[in-house]
C-alpha cells in the first residue's frame, strides 16, 4: 500500500509537479480520506432529513431530531478534523519526519470514540447538542440516562486524545527539523534580518495548527472530564459560565483549525497546476503569526448574550472577530488569485474545488463578522443566521478543500474528470450557496436555530433550503463515489 509514496504527480498533460519525496503513510492517508468522504455524505443526509422535517415534508419526532442534530454537529466537527489532519499529515510529511504509528493511533482513538458517541446518541438517546453545555449533560429531565452522557463525554474525550497525540507528534517532528517553533513560523525572516529560505507554507500552517490545537484540546479534555464527574457525582458542581468559556475556547479553535489544516492542500496543489511555486513571503509569515495569536482569544464572541461574562471579554470578542481570520484569509485569497491569474491553469475538478474553497471561505467570513458585532448579535443570537454563516465556510470552504485534495490524489494516476464530475461542481456550489442563504434569510427574519418544529410562516425558508440541500447532497455523493472508486490509486 505504501510503495506509491512518491507517485503523486500530475498527469503529463497537466502542468509539471515537482516529484514529491516519499510519504510512507499514503495508505493510511487514503483510509483517512475514504472515511472522511463516507461520513461527510452520511452526515449531510442527516442534515437534509433535519431540514426536511423543519419544512414539514417529513415528520421526525423531536427527540430523534435533537439526536440527529447532536450527531450531525459533533460528527461534522470531528470529521472535518480527521480530513484536515489527513491533508496536513500528507503534505507535512514531505518536510518533516512524522510517525505513522501515531497516525494509526489517532485513527483507532477516533473510531473507538465514534462508536461510543453513536451509541450514546442513538442507543442511549443523548441529545444535548455537540456543545454539551452545562447543565444539559447531567440534567436531561429523564430523556436520556447518565450512562448515555458518560458514553458521549468519554467518546469525545477519546477522539480528543487521538488528535492530541497527533499534534504532539507534529510538534516533535517540526522541532526536530527546525529547532524552534519560532523558526518554523519563519520569525527570523519575518522580524529579523535573516535571508535564509523561510519554511514552506505547509510547515508554517502546520506549526500554527499544532500550537493552537494542543491547548485547545487540553482545555476540551478538562471540561469533558469536569462534566463527566458532575454527571456521575452531582455534588461536584461545575460553574456554568466557566464551562461555557472552556467549551467555546476549545470548539472555536478546533473548528477553525480544520480550515487551517485543509488550506495546506491549496498551498501545495494549486502551484502544481499553475507551475508557480507558493513561497512563504514576509506578509504570509506575519499573517499566520497574527492569526495564531488572535484565534485563541476571539471565542468570547460566543458569549455576547451571557451578561455575567466580563465586559472586557465581549469587547475583545467583537474586536478580534473583525481581525482574527483576516490576515491568513487575505494572504491566501490574494495568493490564490495571483497564483492562478494568467497561469494557463487547467480548470478541472481539483483546481475548481480548491478555487471555490477560497472564495467560499472569503464569502462566509462576511456574515460571521456581522454576527460578531455585539449590537447585531443581540438580534441574531441563536437564530438560523448562525448556521447560515458557518455552513458557507464549512461546506464551501473546508469541505471543498477536502474534496479538492481527494480529487487531486485520486486522479494523480491520470484518471480524467467526467461530465458528471463537472456537473457535480455546479451542483455543489449552487446548492451550497442556496442552502446557506436559506438559513441566513430565515435568521434575518429571526427564525430560531436548533428548533425541531417550525412555525408555518417559517417554512417557506425551510422548503427552499431543502431544495438546495438536495442539490448539494447529490453533488457531494457524486464526489464521494468518484473518490471511492479511484481511491485505491493512492495507496498502491
Ligand atoms: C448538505 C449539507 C448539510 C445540510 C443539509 C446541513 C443541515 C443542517 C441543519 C438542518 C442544521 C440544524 C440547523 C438548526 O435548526 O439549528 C445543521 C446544523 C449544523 N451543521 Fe449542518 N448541514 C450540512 C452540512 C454541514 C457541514 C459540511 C458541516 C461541517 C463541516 C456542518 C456542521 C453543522 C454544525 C456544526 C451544526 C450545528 C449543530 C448545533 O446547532 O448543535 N453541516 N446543519
Ligand atoms: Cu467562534
Amino acid at each position: 500500500m505504501t510503495s506509491a509514496a512518491s507517485s503523486v504527480q500530475a498527469p503529463a498533460e497537466r502542468a509539471p509537479y515537482s516529484a514529491a519525496p516519499a510519504t510512507p503513510g499514503n495508505g493510511l492517508v487514503a483510509i483517512y480520506l475514504g472515511i472522511t468522504a463516507i461520513v461527510l455524505a452520511l452526515l449531510m443526509v442527516f442534515g437534509l432529513l433535519m431540514r426536511a422535517s423543519q419544512a414539514g415534508f417529513i415528520t421526525i419526532p423531536p427527540n430523534r431530531f435533537y439526536q440527529l442534530l447532536t450527531a450531525h454537529g459533533i460528527g461534522m466537527v470531528a470529521i472535518s478534523g480527521l480530513g484536515g489532519a489527513a491533508v496536513m499529515w500528507y503534505f507535512l510529511s514531505r518536510y518533516v519526519s512524522l510517525s505513522r504509528g501515531i497516525l494509526l493511533a489517532n485513527l483507532v482513538c477516533f473510531l473507538l470514540g465514534v462508536v461510543l458517541v453513536l451509541g450514546a446518541i442513538f442507543v442511549g438517546g443523548f441529545a444535548a447538542a455537540w456543545t454539551f453545555l452545562f447543565p444539559l449533560p447531567a440534567k436531561s429531565l429523564g430523556v436520556w440516562g447518565t450512562d448515555a452522557t458518560a458514553c458521549y463525554l468519554i467518546g469525545v474525550l477519546l477522539v480528543g486524545v487521538g488528535f492530541l497525540l497527533l499534534f504532539l507528534d507534529t510538534g516533535r517532528a517540526i522541532l526536530a527539523k527546525y529547532g524552534s517553533l519560532g523558526r518554523a513560523l519563519g520569525w527570523p525572516q519575518a522580524f529579523g534580518k535573516s535571508t535564509d529560505e523561510p519554511p514552506p507554507p505547509t510547515v508554517v500552517a502546520s506549526t500554527v495548527v499544532t500550537i493552537i490545537n494542543i491547548p485547545a484540546i487540553a482545555v476540551g479534555a478538562v471540561i469533558l472530564t469536569m462534566s463527566l464527574v458532575n454527571a456521575l457525582t452531582p455534588s461536584f458542581r461545575v460553574n456554568a459560565l466557566l464551562a461555557k468559556n472552556l467549551i467555546y475556547f476549545f470548539g472555536h479553535v478546533f473548528i477553525n483549525s480544520t480550515i487551517y489544516m485543509s488550506v495546506i492542500g491549496v498551498y501545495e496543489i494549486l502551484p502544481a497546476f499553475t507551475g508557480r511555486p507558493w513561497k512563504s513571503s514576509k506578509p504570509f509569515l506575519l499573517a499566520w503569526t497574527a492569526t495564531m495569536l488572535m484565534v485563541v482569544a476571539v471565542y468570547p464572541h460566543h458569549l455576547f448574550m451571557d451578561y455575567a461574562n466580563p465586559t472586557w471579554a465581549s469587547v475583545l470578542g467583537q474586536v478580534l472577530s473583525y481581525t482574527s481570520s483576516l490576515p491568513v484569509l487575505a494572504v491566501t485569497a490574494a495568493g490564490t488569485l495571483a497564483n492562478v491569474y494568467r497561469s494557463g491553469m487547467t480548470w478541472n475538478v481539483t483546481t475548481s474545488l480548491l478555487f471555490v474553497s477560497i472564495m467560499g471561505w472569503s464569502v462566509g467570513v462576511v456574515p460571521a463578522v456581522i454576527d460578531g458585532t455585539i449590537a447585531i448579535n443581540r438580534v441574531m443570537h441563536n437564530t438560523l443566521w448562525v448556521p447560515g454563516h458557518f455552513h458557507i465556510y464549512l461546506l464551501l470552504g473546508v469541505v471543498s478543500m477536502l474534496f479538492g485534495v481527494m480529487y487531486f490524489l485520486a486522479t494523480s494516476k491520470g484518471a480524467a474528470d467526467g461530465a458528471l464530475d463537472r456537473a457535480a461542481i455546479w451542483m455543489y456550489v449552487v446548492g451550497g450557496l442556496g442552502f446557506a442563504i436559506s438559513f441566513l434569510a430565515a435568521g434575518a427574519a429571526s427564525v430560531p436555530r436548533r428548533w425541531a418544529v417550525h412555525d408555518a410562516p417559517w417554512m417557506t425558508y425551510d422548503r427552499i433550503g431543502v431544495l438546495f440541500a438536495l442539490i448539494i447532497v447529490l453533488g457531494a455523493i457524486a464526489f464521494v463515489t468518484a473518490f471511492l472508486r479511484r481511491a485505491r490509486a493512492i495507496g498502491t
